[in-house]
């Protein structure tokens, strides 16, 4: 026997779906109220919450060496650009919570290992050169990322990324400059610029996420335009601005079979260590462990302030009640 009510739904469901699609090619945003099918926002959820927390575990590489900036102008700089990232981890926990899912519930995947962070976040801030080479390769990588999701279908997202990028470009030249001060420094300085771009440059290009050929998600994420761009080509785009930038600084490209291709316009490099890649975003990075247990007690130490954002609510809302009745 057919399921009237199944039926039914289905047929609810189509025109909901073709309108959906059609907002979609016509790049018109999906909003929060707009109908959208449920794996689009899963897909969003996974997305958005990850990003989130990449902003917020981010903090810790670099919140490490505050109290260690070589002049009081750095220490500002710094001090500033980390409160920026707990900015970003807002507004995109905001963006996401627009999708049905809480914070609480977000910030329980984060800790319990259901949901990811970006794996550079995974690798430690052995010397000060490298809180440089984290503002200029970094916070450079997500840049070439999050131009693109400016064009996101998602409408709180995409308006969340243009705020962010207009961040993270002061971020990407503070430590720019940072790196070249050393850079053309003493030998020694010199030195430990070159050796932070070592460490830095292959973690940054695994940002961009795993082969096209090998991502999970671009297919669907590309066909509901959540993602603009593949992470091969973003990731091509970042190599090519990098060479430049390299030279600038006198210092040596770390990957030394990077060579122009006059025929694809771009620069052919080597590929990257995928076993190392998969390692750290399965849990079993240098600092997996130190970063979420940093993060639970960070959390833990701070839930007088929501146990008293609580208690002041309620007695907002009691007073309220008392001056109606
Ligand atoms: N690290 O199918 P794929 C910042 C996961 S913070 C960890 O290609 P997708 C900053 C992926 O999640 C900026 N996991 O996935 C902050 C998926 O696993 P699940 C951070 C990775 O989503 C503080 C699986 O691998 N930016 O700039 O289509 C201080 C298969 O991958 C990674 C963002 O978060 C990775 N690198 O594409 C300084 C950008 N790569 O979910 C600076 C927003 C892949 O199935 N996110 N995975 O368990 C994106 O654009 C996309 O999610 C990605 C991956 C390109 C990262």
């Amino acid at each position: 026997m057919r399921d009237i009510k199944n039926i039914e739904a289905i047929e609810m469901t189509a025109p909901q779906e073709e309108n959906f699609m059609r907002k979609i090619q016509a790049e018109e945003k999906i909003e929060p109220k707009d109908w959208m099918p449920e794996a689009y926002r899963k897909n969003l959820i996974r997305q958005i919450s990850q990003h989130a927390h990449s902003e917020v575990i981010g903090m810790q590489p670099e919140g490490n060496w505050i109290t260690r900036a070589p002049s009081l102008r750095r220490k500002v700089v710094l001090l500033s650009k980390v409160q920026d990232e707990a900015g970003h981890g807002l507004y995109l926990y905001s963006a996401c919570e627009t999708l049905g899912i809480s914070r609480s519930e977000m910030i329980e995947q984060l800790q319990s290992g259901v949901a990811k962070y970006s794996s550079i976040f995974n690798y430690p801030t052995l010397t000060w050169a490298d809180v440089g080479a984290i503002g200029w390769l970094v916070d450079g990588a997500a840049i070439v990322n999050q131009v693109s999701l400016q064009r996101t279908s998602y409408g709180p997202y995409s308006r969340g990324m243009i705020r962010i990028c207009k961040e993270e470009s002061f971020h990407q030249r503070q430590g720019y400059e940072a790196i070249l001060e050393l850079a053309k420094g003493s030998p020694g300085q010199k030195e430990m610029a070159q050796d932070a771009l070592n460490r830095f440059y292959w973690p940054a290009l695994m940002m961009f996420g795993p082969h096209d050929s090998e991502s999970a998600h671009s297919q669907k994420s590309m066909e509901w335009k959540i993602k603009r761009e593949t992470n091969d080509d973003l990731r091509q785009k970042f190599v090519d601005q990098t060479v430049k930038q390299i030279e600038v600084l006198g210092l040596e490209h770390p990957d030394k079979a990077i060579k122009w291709n006059e025929e694809r316009g771009h620069y052919d490099s080597s590929d990257l260590n995928w076993d190392e890649f998969w390692s750290v975003i399965n849990g079993n990075g240098h600092c997996n462990r130190q970063r979420i247990e940093h993060h639970v007690a960070a959390h833990e130490e701070g839930e007088w302030v929501r146990d008293a954002i609580t208690a002041y609510n309620d007695k907002k809302r009691a007073k309220k009640a008392q001056n109606a009745a």
